[in-house]
């Protein structure tokens, strides 16, 4: 890597891109969520946030790391299979925001039985419960935000991954999940395009995150990804952030329904 590629890296690159606009961020537990890069990102383009942590146990982790950023962001509790309290956060944003112009999704989850092993062997509740976190979660927010979000028009980024669809080992359900949720995109933005409002995937090369740290084998899948990648590196989780500032920005007005791959080049690779 040039010197010149790791100072931009390292520099954050600020502007007033998004001063004045509001917008909630779903997905960060610690310091090493993409969420938080998304957030602090949309941060140093003037964005003011909101967060929602999924219980107690996180509650914590993300009111210490929201406390870092300038002015105050609100923050809701969230399990996203509940729609009771999905339905808080979006009445609490519109006490506190009056309006939103961009949601962040950046959710995923499985049993980690069913991240092991052959899909064949799936259960019906372990498919149930991977694509109600992972994939179902994207319509449900995305509804309850539609008010906010058709006020002045936003834009609606999901994170995904390759997996989605080429068969990476292991990933198994959460496949099909992100398979899910990178068609949702496209139906939601059909159906929202009319009134303003873009919907978008980020597709990342493998980051060091608490959803990738359990899978076995996570350490020698990076230096794999990295010899085959084009550009001969992983991808930098700011990265994966600046494109989801991208689609979240008004830089990218005449994209919707699009997945984006920030992923070194990865997955244009035939062999
Ligand atoms: P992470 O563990 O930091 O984030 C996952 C988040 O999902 C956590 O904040 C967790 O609280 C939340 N979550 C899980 N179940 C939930 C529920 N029921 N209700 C509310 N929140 C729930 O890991 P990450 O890698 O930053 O993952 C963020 C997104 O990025 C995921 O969609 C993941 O699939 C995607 N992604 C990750 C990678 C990677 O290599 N890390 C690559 C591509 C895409
Ligand atoms: C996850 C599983 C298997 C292979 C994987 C991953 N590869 C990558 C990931 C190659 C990059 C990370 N990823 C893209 C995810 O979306 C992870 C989702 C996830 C992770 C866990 C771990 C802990 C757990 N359940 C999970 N559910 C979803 O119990």
């Amino acid at each position: 890597m040039s010197e010149l590629q790791t100072a931009a890296e390292k520099t954050p690159f600020k502007s007033d891109l998004l001063k004045g606009k509001k917008g909630l961020v779903v997905g960060v537990a610690n310091k090493r969520s993409i969420a938080w890069a998304v957030a602090r990102a949309l941060s140093n383009h003037g964005a003011q946030l909101a967060f929602t942590y999924q219980g107690d146990r996180l509650k914590e982790s993300v009111a210490e790391l929201a406390a870092t950023l300038p002015g105050k962001s609100p923050l809701y509790p969230c399990d996203v299979t509940q729609d009771e309290e999905i339905k808080k956060v979006f009445a609490g944003l519109g006490e506190e925001f009056g309006s939103l112009q961009f949601l962040v999704h950046a959710v995923a989850f499985a049993k980690k039985e069913d991240l092991d092993g052959r899909t064949v062997d799936t259960s019906r509740d372990g498919f149930q419960l991977a694509l109600n976190v992972s994939s179902y979660s994207l319509i449900a927010l995305t509804k309850a935000a539609e008010p906010l979000l058709e006020k002045e028009g936003g834009s609606v980024a999901a994170l995904t991954y390759l997996g989605s669809e080429k068969v990476i080992p292991n990933y198994n359900v959460m496949g099909v999940a992100k398979a899910a949720l990178e068609s949702a995109v496209r139906y939601l933005a059909y159906d929202l395009g009319k009134k303003r409002i873009r919907v978008n995937g980020v597709s990342a090369g493998p980051v060091n995150t608490l959803a990738a740290r359990g899978i076995s084998g996570f350490t020698s899948m990076l230096e794999g990804h990295r010899h085959r990648a084009p550009l001969g590196r992983n991808v930098e989780v700011e990265e994966v952030a600046n494109t989801a500032f991208f689609l979240l920005s008004p830089l990218s007005s005449g994209i919707t329904g699009e997945v984006i791959y920030c992923d070194a080049g990865y997955r244009i690779m035939g062999a």
